[in-house]
């Protein structure tokens, strides 16, 4: 039996899979990944850029990064990846969507309750009243203010050196420690916690199954490795997932 046979049984057979993503699900919708050949690291320091450190030293630069990323975003639009795991949503008993990304391509497919573990490019978030507002659609000026009290906003995204939403967090440990089949797609599986959940779901007693164009760190302990392009790999998976 191929892997992919293997997998798509695995998945056709799940009472509850959680699935986790990374850049590589976003990556055919001509988001850069991070780490990957043209990676937004590529040749750039990411503390300089994505840490709280980084702000402080120089919000015009850091939102400079940002409105150029919110700018590819709200030209992007959903993949195929994207679009299968909305259907095998509706296939599943359960299924949960734990997502490193940050530019909301879940949720333009369709996917709902994505938790966001890295927070969003959509919303910014007040540095002096603390209140969150939703800016998705808008280009923002160089030095963004508060629509309620005028101060400078941030990015409503996890910086390096910050813990991730303890809500969301709670959320993404509690599913992968419940599902019986976890789907890791599109992620380098370097960035911590997030890529401690593959752990936790796999000393829980899970498969793990995991969709890249190529092995990670992770690859050691998935039960299936299937790789090639997400795009590709996961609406023949899903599709496979209903005989
Ligand atoms: C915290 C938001 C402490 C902002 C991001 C030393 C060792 C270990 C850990 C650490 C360490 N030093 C510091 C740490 C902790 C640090 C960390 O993990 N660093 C790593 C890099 C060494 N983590 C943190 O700082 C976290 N916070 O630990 O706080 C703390 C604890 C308690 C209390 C208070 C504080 C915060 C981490 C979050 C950082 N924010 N992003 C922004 O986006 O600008 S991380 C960033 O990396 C993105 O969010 C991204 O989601 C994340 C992971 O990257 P990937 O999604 O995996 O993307 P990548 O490019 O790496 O890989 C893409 C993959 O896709 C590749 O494998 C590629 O092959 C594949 N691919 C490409 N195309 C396709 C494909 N696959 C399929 N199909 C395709 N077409
Ligand atoms: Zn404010």
């Amino acid at each position: 039996m191929s892997d992919f046979t293997r997998a798509s049984a695995l998945l056709a057979q799940a009472g509850h899979i959680a699935v986790m993503t990374g850049a590589g699900v976003s990556a055919e919708s001509g988001i850069p990944t991070f780490r990957g050949p043209g990676g937004l690291w590529r040749g750039r320091d990411p503390m300089t850029l994505a840490a709280p450190e980084a702000f402080a030293a120089d919000p015009g630069l850091v939102w400079e990064f940002y409105n150029w990323r919110r700018a590819l975003v709200a030209r992007a639009v959903p993949n195929p990846a994207h679009i299968a795991l909305v259907e095998l949503a509706r296939r599943v008993p359960r299924l949960t969507l734990i997502t490193q990304n940050v530019d909301r391509l879940h949720q333009r497919a369709g996917s709902r309750d994505v938790l966001e573990l890295h927070g969003n490019l959509a919303e910014v978030r007040c540095l002096g009243c603390g209140a969150t507002e939703d800016r998705s659609g808008e280009s923002l000026p160089p030095l963004p203010q508060c629509g309620t009290c005028g101060t400078l906003v941030r990015p409503a995204v996890v910086w390096f050196g910050e813990s991730l939403p303890g809500d969301v967090w709670l959320a993404a440990e509690s599913a992968v420690r419940t599902a019986d089949l976890v789907l890791v797609v599109g992620t380098s599986a370097v960035v911590y916690p997030a890529a401690g959940l593959i752990a936790t779901a796999r000393r829980a007693g899970a498969a793990v199954i995991e969709v890249n164009l190529e092995p990670t760190p992770a690859s050691g302990s998935v039960a299936i490795g299937l790789y090639g392009k997400a795009g590709e790999i996961l609406p023949r998976l899903v599709t496979g997932a209903s005989s």
